[in-house]
């Protein structure tokens, strides 16, 4: 299973760093959903923490599960993860989470 997440995360992270144009993403303020690390943008290192809280790397507070359930599903997961990358791609403007409340 950990190995599974390490393809994925390089898979996507490959993806993220073809398709994407950092110039063009203007930073965010104060994002709420999203921000798990608390530096007030949405960036590839929140992608990189939820990688990190699956493999057990490290624990995420109550504020931060929150903000990385993106999905609002419960739960926190690599589909999680990929809806941040969609979201940094400007492929969907506002997380499902977001939509719920
Ligand atoms: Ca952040």
């Amino acid at each position: 299973m950990k190995y599974l997440y390490l393809i994925f995360s390089i898979l996507i992270v490959c993806n993220f760093n073809c398709s994407r144009n950092p110039l063009d993403s203007p930073p965010i303020e104060n994002p709420y959903y999203g921000d798990i690390n608390l530096d007030k943008v949405i960036s590839i290192l929140d992608v990189e923490i939820i990688f990190d809280f699956r493999l057990k790397r490290c624990d995420l507070t109550i504020d931060q599960k929150k903000r990385a359930d993106v999905s609002g599903n419960g739960t926190i997961t690599s589909y999680d993860a990929g809806l941040i990358l969609q979201y940094i791609d400007k492929k969907i403007n506002i997380f499902p989470v977001e939509n719920k409340n």
